[in-house]
């Protein structure tokens, strides 16, 4: 059996250097004549994607429910074209999957949830604002449902950064989900994903500092992928699992 092209997935928080760091790989793989595509979800320009990207900016409304599916149908439609293009020996890097699907949905708490807002007992005394958890909106195991079966990544690089440290960075607020607490749920949300991922054992996940400079970064990013970018997978494509 010929080998195929790895599936290379960047994630990480908003305003982590995702889209950046992608684009550099991609040139870098271009300038080396290895065959690669750069993928990124969402896909705003298909009719799903046009969905998403207007809750995003907020000008609709969706159900909660409703907008998790959507992210992953937007993945669905694209998903036969990845293996198409995987098994044609070309290397795909994508810039978010299916585990910001999980991370970013998972973390929803009600409004009325949110910590700090002081709750009032019957007798009209103050509770002390706590800092635990609020429940989530949908449940973790509802939020993986909708990506079992699309193909996995074969190496997951997760660009850490403290939610901060993204929240001083330009462009940050812009969109719905950045905000800093909504962030803090997200990266405790990838913890537990990457946990699972290095359990089933089908990809790898690597955590790479987000913080340091660009150029590190985009260094550290090479030192992980430029083996498998250059010989090719030789077993067959994953599944994300349930
Ligand atoms: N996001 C992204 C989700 O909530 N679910 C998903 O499945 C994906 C792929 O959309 F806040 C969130 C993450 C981010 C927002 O992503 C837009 P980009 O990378 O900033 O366009
Ligand atoms: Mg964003």
């Amino acid at each position: 059996m010929s080998k195929r092209g790895a599936f290379v997935v960047i994630e990480g928080l908003d305003r982590s250097g995702k889209s950046t760091q992608a684009e550099t790989l991609i040139k870098r793989l271009q300038a080396a004549d290895i065959p690669s595509k750069l993928i990124k979800f969402p896909d705003r320009s298909t009719p799903i994607g046009k969905l998403i990207d207007s809750y995003l900016r907020s000008e609709t409304e969706l159900d909660d429910h409703a907008i998790h599916l959507l992210f992953s149908a937007n993945r669905w439609e694209l998903a036969s074209s990845i293996v198409k293009d995987l098994e044609a020996g070309t290397v795909i890097i994508c810039d978010r999957y299916a585990f910001s699907g999980i991370a970013f949905s998972a973390s929803k708490v009600a409004p009325s949830a949110q910590p700090d807002a002081p709750t009032t007992t019957p007798t009209g005394s103050n509770i002390a604002p706590t800092h635990k958890t609020p429940p989530p909106l949908l449940p973790y195991s509802w939020c993986r449902s909708p990506d079992v079966s699309l193909p996995a990544p074969d190496l997951t690089l997760f660009l850490d950064i403290l939610p901060e440290v993204a929240s001083q960075r330009a462009g940050f607020g812009g969109e719905r989900y950045e905000n800093q607490e909504h962030q803090e749920r997200v990266r405790e949300l990838f913890e537990r994903v990457a946990e699972e991922v290095e359990a089933e054992g089908i990809g790898k996940w690597v955590v790479l500092n987000g913080g340091l400079e660009l150029q590190e970064v985009s260094e550290s990013i090479w030192s992980e992928v430029k083996e498998v970018v250059r010989q090719g997978v030789e077993g067959e494509l994953g599944n994300v699992k349930r």
